[in-house]
């Protein structure tokens, strides 16, 4: 075998070796850590991984050898929930949360989400495409190898809405990033259908669902299942056409207010629910039992000052497998930081660091559908890494608010070094 990258002298090599994913339970802690760790990649693939040196059947002598000098070496981070393409920005809003006034309060008042929207609705496909593009930059230095993104800001004006997935679709080609693209036509009630929100659902369902699937323009469809915003009903009928068209459900579930959404996302057998903050235990065991995958989002609790944070702990013992993202938008989370993220997951949601890395990396996979290729650093599996410079994962959560990350590999590529 003829390797074309060689990375060496790996202190802390985290290969999260085991069966793919969703892990829950023990196996979420799991990360299968190898000392002295090195790995070969043969152009985008992964042929050996161990310690010490490489066995002589693979030829390195064509290949670009990089010394790790004993730093820490994870699969590439994969940030599983984002509302990356957007126009404009909402530090206007910061005044009005420091008088107390809440998130969903913000977006009655026809701020919030509608805020965004307009200022979507008003960028052009090459402003949408450049500010997108600068956000998945910031990522990739960061360590993010795989990104999933929503529409959701045409808010009932659906040209906006496809804009916005043809420039996550161009994106995924240009970009040395993959980017995965959601559908959330959902996202909030138009004003002119606030009276009547079910006539907004028909047409979603009955004209948006499909031609977004005949265009091809996304993998997954989300629906914000929220009090004042879309009801469990009504999230469900969405939720159920778009799987009857062929699209992987997703729901932001219980995010501020406690209405069954986990129950739901496991009745209409979600791939993920997210969010879950107000998930209430019944909820939470039929996630379990349907094997639904808990992305939680830690950064949004604390950007919205939220005292009360997800069960994480309860998740993780009833067995649901919890994979975390930034959910990085304009509004409730301005941050592409997920290395921050994994500091708020410790120290607000009690998750332990090897936890941590699972969510990040194969669980995260696994609320994507993609976890037979990315997630874990094992023969065959893409070569999508991190090199991060300190010592132990430990290390990464308790120095917060900084970037770690010393070198980004992205399909057996090195695409960002500090
Ligand atoms: O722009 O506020 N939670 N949707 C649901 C968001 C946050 C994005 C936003
Ligand atoms: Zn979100």
């Amino acid at each position: 075998m003829q390797a074309t990258l060689v990375i060496k002298n790996i202190g802390s090599l985290i290969t999260l070796k085991g069966d793919n994913g969703p892990r829950k339970g023990k196996l979420q802690s799991e990360i299968g850590e190898l000392k002295n760790g090195i790995v070969a990649v043969e152009n985008d693939r992964i042929i050996y991984v161990g310690s010490g040196e490489l066995p002589d059947n693979i030829d390195s002598s064509k290949a670009r050898v990089i010394d790790a000098k004993g730093m820490l070496v994870t699969p590439g981070l994969i940030d599983c929930h984002t509302h990356l393409v957007h126009g404009g920005s909402r530090e206007n809003e910061l005044a009005m949360k420091l008088e107390g006034k809440g998130y969903l309060e913000i977006l009655a008042s026809g701020g919030g989400i509608h805020s965004t929207a307009k200022a979507t609705k008003e960028a052009s496909f090459d402003e949408l495409y450049n500010k997108a593009y600068k956000s998945l930059d910031i990522m990739k230095s960061f360590g993010i190898t795989t990104v999933e993104g929503k529409s959701g800001y045409g808010i009932g004006s659906f040209e906006t809405e496809i804009k916005q997935m043809e420039v996550a679709k161009k994106l995924n080609k240009d970009h040395p990033l993959t980017l995965i693209s959601t559908f959330m036509g959902a996202h909030a009630v138009p004003k002119e259908y606030k009276e009547d929100s079910n006539k907004f659902v028909d047409i979603l369902v009955d004209e948006m669902l499909p031609r977004v699937k005949e265009m091809e323009l996304a993998k997954f469809c989300d629906v914000f299942c929220e009090e004042g915003v879309f009801t469990i009903d009504q999230s469900r009928r969405i939720l159920l056409k778009a799987k009857e068209l062929g699209f992987v459900a997703k729901i932001h579930a219980d995010e501020i207010v406690s209405l069954g959404g986990a129950e739901l996302a496991a009745e209409v057998g979600a791939i993920s629910a997210e969010h879950l903050v107000g998930a209430s235990d019944k909820g939470i065991e039929d996630m379990a039992k349907e094997g639904v995958v808990a992305v939680l989002l830690p950064g949004t609790s604390f950007n919205l000052g939220k005292k009360q944070p997800a069960k994480a702990r309860f998740m993780i013992e009833k067995g649901v497998p919890v994979a975390l993202s930034t959910d990085y938008n304009p509004g409730s989370c301005p941050t592409e930081n997920l290395q921050f993220i994994m500091t708020l997951a410790a120290l607000h949601l009690k998750m332990r660091p090897d936890e941590i890395v699972t969510g990040v990396t194969m669980n995260a996979a696994a609320a994507l559908g993609i976890q037979n290729e990315v997630g874990s650093i094992e023969v065959g599996k893409k070569a999508d890494l991190a090199i991060f410079d300190i010592p132990n994962i430990e290390y990464m959560i308790y120095h917060f608010g900084i970037n770690h990350n010393f070198m980004t590999i992205k399909d057996g590529e090195v695409v960002y070094t500090r």
